[in-house]
């Protein structure tokens, strides 16, 4: 495999105030027009790029807006976030993504993208924004050399070809640092890169938090108060919110359990934390029984949250009597449902064999490998019990995580009941691995079921009380995990 490496950060800059517009004074029925385009590669190396594009509107107020440029080698976009790609041949029209389409005078917009090449990488060198053309002049400052020092030299063809910048003005296209200290405030809005989930930076983070248990059962656990304990105290990242469908769940009172959900995605936001959608599907197994109040509820949740950077979609917890086709069924169904509404979302996909991607129907990971989701920014769902699940689980997860993009929505330190033995040694073995991975995880749960899953002790939600008195064995175990030092990389 080609060794990655940084390389310079390449700035292009088109500038256009189309037809004198902005100095066209007493013709008021004429807006006036203007785009200034930033296009920097952040990353590349053997094959591949990584860019992100920041829009400036340089004219009146527009709602919606599309840039266009032309590709001179060939290169093409894979992956794009905060915007919805089409690429034609050399053509490329990257409309927004809704929620980020009305820019004032003056406002600004970025989006980021993944991208293959050969040859030369050469930035385009003309955009245009709603057919505007944006002609005007660089003033980036390409270097050519790499700003860390590269693992192995790069060949001829890996070193990108500078633009030559006219007006060396330097200027940089890579988000500002973050100004809260939160998991969101730093991450922002997430992605798909590669086998690993991304931040706003394009690096590859780990969130590690808890799942609640059923809404319909302990609403009464997720108050202002434990959950300023998850982010203040146990430093979580990441609250997955698990609302069941059946079992006295979503069907009974969909209005009902569509609003408990938004009120835990606000409460998270406020928190800095991100929020896992998860339609909790476990018996019946097949999601296909729920589609159409998956489409529902996914249409609902996902048009309300579009604007949010923390929410996360899990479109059907744990398939299983089903085959993988079925579950690509499914998830072709609700997909276009969540992308419609949010464009730039991940969304997590159930395995066969209550997650277990395949494992527990005696299949394995490859039949996902041979037959993935055809959307981009999509993850693929790993749930283990550590008293139930040990090495021959661990290493279906170890190669399967070479090749698709997992995220462990759910894991317990006992049995695949909920109860029984906690195992201290499996469960750290499985975070250890996790954590070597990068691989994201919530915990079940973070509640004070009767069972020895649960995180407190039982009749801590009613008392109000989140202490470390109250913690179970899991949950001071799991808490010791959750709570050491994040490393979000912001550059
Ligand atoms: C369990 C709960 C338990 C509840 C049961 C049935 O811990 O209190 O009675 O569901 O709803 C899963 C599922 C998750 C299970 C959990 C433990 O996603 O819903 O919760 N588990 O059995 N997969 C593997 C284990």
């Amino acid at each position: 495999m080609a060794q990655r490496f940084r390389a310079a950060a390449l700035l292009v800059t088109g500038l256009l105030a189309t037809t004198g517009a902005g100095i066209v004074a007493g013709t008021s029925a004429q807006a006036a027009t203007g785009c200034k385009v930033d296009y920097a590669i952040s990353s590349q190396w053997g094959g591949g790029f990584g860019a992100n594009v920041t829009i400036t509107n340089v004219g009146d107020a527009i709602s919606g807006w599309t840039v266009g440029w032309t590709y001179a080698n060939g290169q093409k976009v894979t992956q794009l976030w905060n915007g919805v790609v089409t690429q034609s041949g050399a053509n490329v029209s990257v409309k927004d993504a809704g929620y980020n389409g009305n820019l004032a005078k003056g406002a600004t917009t970025s989006f980021g993208f993944n991208g293959s090449w050969s040859g030369t990488n050469a930035v385009p060198t003309q955009f245009t924004v709603n057919g505007a053309v944006c002609t005007g002049t660089a003033t980036g400052t390409p270097t050519a050399t790499p700003t860390t020092t590269p693992s192995s030299t790069p060949t001829a063809t890996q070193t990108p070809t500078p633009t030559p910048t006219p007006t060396p003005t330097p200027t940089t296209t890579t988000p500002p640092p973050p100004t809260g200290t939160t998991p969101l405030a730093i991450n922002g809005q997430l992605h798909v890169c590669g086998v690993n989930l991304c931040n706003q930076y394009n690096k590859p983070i780990q969130l590690r938090g808890m799942s609640t248990h059923g809404l319909q059962w302990f609403s009464q656990c997720y108050t202002d108060t434990s959950l300023n304990t998850l982010a203040n105290d146990w430093k979580a990242d990441v609250l997955r919110i698990a609302m069941y469908v059946n079992e006295k769940g979503y069907e009974t009172d969909p209005a009902g359990f569509t609003a408990k959900v938004n009120t835990l995605v606000d409460m998270a936001e406020a928190r800095g934390m991100y929020a896992i959608i998860d339609f909790h599907t476990l018996t019946p197994g097949d999601p296909n029984v729920n589609l159409a109040n998956a489409k529902t509820f996914f249409q609902n949740v996902a048009t309300r949250n579009a604007n949010k950077k923390n929410v996360i979609y899990e479109i059907a917890n744990e398939p299983n009597g089903v085959s993988w086709d079925q579950i690509r069924t499914y998830a072709n169904q609700v997909i276009p449902v969540v992308r419609n509404a949010d464009p730039d979302s991940v969304v997590i996909v159930g395995t066969r064999g209550w997650s277990s991607l395949g494992v527990s129907n005696g299949s394995t990971s490859a039949e996902i490998v041979a037959n993935p989701i055809a959307f981009s920014n999509i993850m693929y769902t790993f749930h283990f019990y550590a008293a139930s699940h040990y090495d021959n689980y661990r290493n279906e997860l170890r190669s399967a995580a070479g090749k698709l993009p997992i995220f462990v929505t759910e894991f317990g330190t006992t049995s695949a009941t909920g109860g029984g033995t906690v195992d201290i040694g499996s469960s750290t073995t499985w975070l250890d691995l996790l954590d070597s991975l990068k691989i994201s995880y919530a915990n079940w749960t973070y509640s004070d079921a009767d069972e020895s899953s649960a995180a407190f002790k039982s009749g801590s939600c009613y008392a109000g009380n989140f202490g470390t008195g109250q913690l179970s064995q899991s949950g001071a175990f799991v808490r010791s995990r959750i709570m050491t030092a994040d490393s979000f990389p912001t550059s």
